[in-house]
Order: structure tokens, then sequence, then C-alpha cells
């Protein structure tokens, strides 16, 4: 059970560019006036979201803290959990009483999803650009965050995606679980995901949220700077799962 007198911890992971960071802009922007919010980025080398997000202006500067993760970022959110929990625990302090603290995660591929030692929740963000068969491809994150969004459904036309199509697929991929169409164009759709943060908090508070684990990453691969190489590796928790370059 997650703790009631904290914050609820809110994981945004998924793909690079599925709108992981505009979707924080949009909590912030819809709920900073009924919740004290605070933001976490992850990124490998820069703290290009945090600087995103300040410049968004939607919340105070000081409320959006960058982490930098260095080689690999799934690290960071899911094997060593401690960076990410000292700057949460940071923020917790310097804004007491925070309602909700939303962590954006890095990465660069589909399956990296959060530790519940982090989170008590977690939203995995698709969007229709990737293609509607993704959902239906699935990964711990897409089949067992605590919510699936599928973003940018303004585009859908022009990518010749279904999006009715695509929610059905990906909610069967989840067993029910929920799956929320979202753009940030659509303000029906945001009010769906500010009543879905908003429920989440209550359950937070009542005590009777309890974090789930999506499951350990599939195996993944980081290219190198240069882009000439690169190096496979897991975050299995056997001993035997060593990293191992190919
Ligand atoms: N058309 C459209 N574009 C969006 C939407 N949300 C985000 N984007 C764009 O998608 C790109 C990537 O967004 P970003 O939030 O940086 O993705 P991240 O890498 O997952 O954090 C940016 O150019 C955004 O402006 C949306 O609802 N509709
Ligand atoms: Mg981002």
């Amino acid at each position: 059970m997650s703790d009631p007198k904290r914050s609820l911890r809110l994981g945004v992971a998924g793909p690079v560019g599925t709108g992981k960071s505009s979707l924080i802009a949009t909590i912030c922007r819809a709920m900073s006036e009924e919740l004290s919010i605070g933001v976490i980025t992850n990124d490998i080398y820069t703290d290009e979201d945090a600087r995103f997000l300040r410049s968004a202006g939607v919340l105070p500067a000081e409320r959006i803290r960058a982490v930098e993760t260095g080689a690999c970022p799934h690290t960071a959110i899911r094997d060593d959990v401690t960076t990410n929990l000292l700057a949460v625990e940071d923020l917790e302090a310097d804004f007491a009483p925070l309602d909700l603290v939303l962590v954006e995660s890095g990465g660069d591929n589909l399956t990296a999803t959060f530790s519940p030692a982090l989170v008590d929740a977690q939203i995995f963000v698709l969007d229709v650009a990737g293609g509607g068969d993704v959902a239906r491809k699935g990964g711990p994150g897409i089949a067992r965050a605590d919510l699936l969004v599928i973003n940018k459904i303004d585009l859908a036309p022009h990518v010749d995606v279904d999006v009715d199509l695509m929610v059905a697929d990906a909610t069967a991929a989840r067993e029910g679980g929920p799956v929320l169409a979202l753009s940030r164009k659509q303000q029906h759709t945001i009010d769906e995901l500010s009543a879905w943060v908003r429920s989440m908090v209550a359950l937070h508070r009542a005590g009777s949220h309890t974090p789930q684990d999506p499951g350990p990453m599939a195996p993944h691969f980081h290219a190198d700077e240069d882009g000439d190489g690169g190096f496979f590796h897991t975050h299995d928790e056997e001993p035997d799962a060593v990293p191992h370059r190919h």
C-alpha cells in the first residue's frame, strides 16, 4: 500500500516523442489550481525535458527538477531508483504538502517501466503516429501500466489510424485495463485525463491503492552517440543476467 501521508508519485513512461512532456504540461495546466504539483524529469545527458516544461510556464520553475541519468536512463527508473527517490523526497520537503509528483522517464524503447519502489502508479504513453499495431504488440508497460494513453489522436486521420480500433486492441491487450485516447487539442480528452488523475490521488489518499509492478524490461539496444555501434543489455533481476555486448 502506498503511504497516504505523502504525495502520489505518478510515473509517465513511453517511447521518445510520444508526448510525455506535453502530457505532463497538460496535467499541470489543467490541475495546478486544485493540486499542489511537482515534476521530476530523467534525461540521459541533458535537462531538455525540464527546460521545456519550465518554459511552458505551467508550474513555477523551481517545482520542476531534472535528474541526469547517465548512459542508461532505464536504470534510474527501474534498477537503482536512489537518485530519483532523493529528488522526489527533496521536492516533497521543499513544497510540503505536495499532492502529486509527476516523474517523466527518459528512455528510447517500448518496454521501459518504472519500479514500484519509485512510483505509486504509472501512465504509459503511445501515440497514433507509431501505428495502430503498437498497442496490440504489447510489452509490460502497454499491458500493465495503471493507465495507457493513446496520444495525439488529432493526427489519426493523417496517419491512417483508426483510433477506436487502436483503443479496442489496447483494451484487449490490457484485459480491460483503462485506455485513454488523448489530444492536447481536444478539451474533453483532457477532462478525462484530469478525472483519472483526480481518482488516483483520491485512492492514494484513502490508502486504498497498491502500487503494481508492470514487470521487468525486455532486453534492449542502446546506440552509441556516434551512431556506428551500441550495446544490447537486459535489466533482468536474475544474477546471471549481466549486461553484455554483442
Ligand atoms: N498533434 C499533436 N502533437 C502533439 C501532442 N502532444 C505532443 N505533441 C507533439 O509531439 C512532439 C513530442 O512531444 P514531447 O512531449 O516532447 O514527447 P516526449 O519525448 O514523449 O516527452 C512535440 O512536437 C509535441 O508538440 C498532441 O496531442 N497532438
Ligand atoms: Mg520528454
